[in-house]
């Protein structure tokens, strides 16, 4: 039985406990086995000895992906190379890639979590999941595919590349769930729409990640595909998909802190803010045995809740992300995310979820273009109403973002539409 089907919990001084002895263990095999924790430790006068319990975390010193990175591609690895049983890596955009290792024993715990975030959203055994994330160094595809699999569902290992093949086999085979990244679910649900397909579906479950997505959006995906739709969070340093969820009530995502406990930090100051404070969400693996990581940076914004959940769990949730601190745009002084355009988009209707945040740099003023695509249905050749469309979508965006953007309105389907993540900003000014 998955742990969370009963959504039965451990008391909080049981959980303290656990947490505990898993923080030491952890601390124990990082110093002795990595030379790079050991020296970090040291250099700030620490011992195994002095971590004695989850509330000493505090003074364990922070790990980012630079280190990572420094230590390409084996150097963090806590045990010898051949109880690695898998590697997966992220290319990133800059410098080398970030290789990620899993014992046997990780990726059953990997694959329980994802059962745990599957279950939560409702699945079970006699669905059929289709896993149209990306298969290969990317965590997503094997991810949820492990995950699916240790809980009895019958899984299509999908991958990305071919819509068309996708909805001909979710179709045939009756498929009842779908993991995929939200960029995705929104093609796939643009080519059922044009083509008809959605009355020969069972399709009744999304899980969706791997990016920042609104309740917006959300709520599109679920009345257009008729369908409940989840938010799956994690990233491949601490583990891939996984690491947190939300339930059927939506209200943050529950985070499997028996395995990854969550810090939110100030991302300037580096001290731990309160709960419900915005800030950097930092994790440390508490039973991962090939890449333990201490205090993790993962420069995503979030806030952290501790109550106990609408649906019975008592595992802290973390709020929908905003974005990254990297992925955030400093427009003028004003601080911008992508994420608040599409939820404005979205909210306002007569335009498509897909854009493009062109950044530009024009005598040394920061200019914001946002190319929008007209829904379909609102798309006509008369320049008047779509003037009028246009001054509209500028007055929601400004109200939006706190700043006068310049909006391009643009033909449906001009917009690149994508299988994995999706890009939707341009920065020029690094050009400049
Ligand atoms: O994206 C793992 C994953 C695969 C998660 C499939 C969920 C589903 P990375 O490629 O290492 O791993 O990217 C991790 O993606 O730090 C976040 O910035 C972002 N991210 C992941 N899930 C979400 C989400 C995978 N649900 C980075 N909401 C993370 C917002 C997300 N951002």
């Amino acid at each position: 039985m998955i742990w969370n089907e009963t959504k039965e919990c451990m008391s909080a001084d049981e959980k303290h406990t656990l947490q505990s002895a898993r923080l030491v263990k952890t601390v124990d095999r990082v110093y002795h086995n990595v030379e790079f924790y050991r020296k970090r430790m040291q250099s700030v006068g620490l011992e195994p000895g002095d971590i004695t319990s989850i509330d000493d975390i505090s003074k364990l010193p922070y790990t980012t992906k630079d280190d990572l990175r420094d230590n390409y591609p084996f150097g963090l690895f806590a045990v010898p190379r051949d109880q690695i049983v898998r590697v997966h890596a992220s290319s990133g955009t800059t410098g080398k890639a970030t290789v990620v290792g899993y014992t046997r024993r990780d990726i059953d715990i990997w694959a329980e979590c994802v059962a745990r975030c599957f279950t939560g959203a409702g699945i079970t055994s006699a669905d059929i999941v289709q896993v149209a994330y990306g298969y290969g160094l990317f965590t997503g595809g094997l991810g949820a595919h492990y995950g699916a699999e240790y809980m009895g569902a019958t899984v299509v290992p999908q991958s990305t590349g071919n819509t068309k093949k996708l909805l001909t086999m979710m179709e045939d085979f009756g498929v009842t769930a779908i993991a995929c990244t939200p960029s995705y679910l929104l093609h796939i649900s643009e080519v059922i729409r044009e083509e008809g397909r959605l009355e020969r579906l069972k399709l009744r479950t999304a899980v969706c990640g791997a990016e920042p997505w609104t309740e917006e959006m959300r709520n599109v995906m679920e009345s257009e595909l008729n369908i409940k739709a989840f938010d799956i969070y994690g990233l491949s340093e601490i583990m891939g998909p996984g690491v947190g969820c939300d339930c059927e009530f939506h209200k943050g995502l529950h985070v499997h802190d028996d395995h990854f406990y969550p810090e939110i930090i100030d991302p300037k100051t580096l001290e731990k803010v309160g709960e419900n404070v915005t800030g950097e969400l930092v994790f440390t693996t508490l039973t991962k045995e090939g890449l333990p990581l201490i205090r993790y940076r993962t420069k995503d914004l979030t806030s952290i809740e501790y109550g106990k959940c609408e649906c019975g769990r008592t595992q802290p949730r973390i709020q929908k992300f905003k974005g990254r601190s990297d992925d955030m745009l400093i427009i003028r002084g004003v601080n911008v995310f992508p994420s608040q355009v599409e939820a404005a988009l979205l909210e306002m209707g007569e335009t498509t979820p897909n854009y493009m945040m062109i950044v530009d740099r024009v005598d040394r003023q920061d200019t914001l273009e946002v190319q929008v695509e007209v829904d379909e249905r609102y798309f006509v050749d008369d320049m008047r109403e779509l003037d009028n469309l246009s001054k509209k979508v500028v007055g929601v965006l400004k109200q939006a973002l706190g700043l006068a953007v310049k909006v391009k309105l643009v033909e449906p389907k001009t917009l690149p539409r994508y299988e994995g993540k999706g890009v939707h900003v341009i920065d020029n000014r690094k050009l400049v």
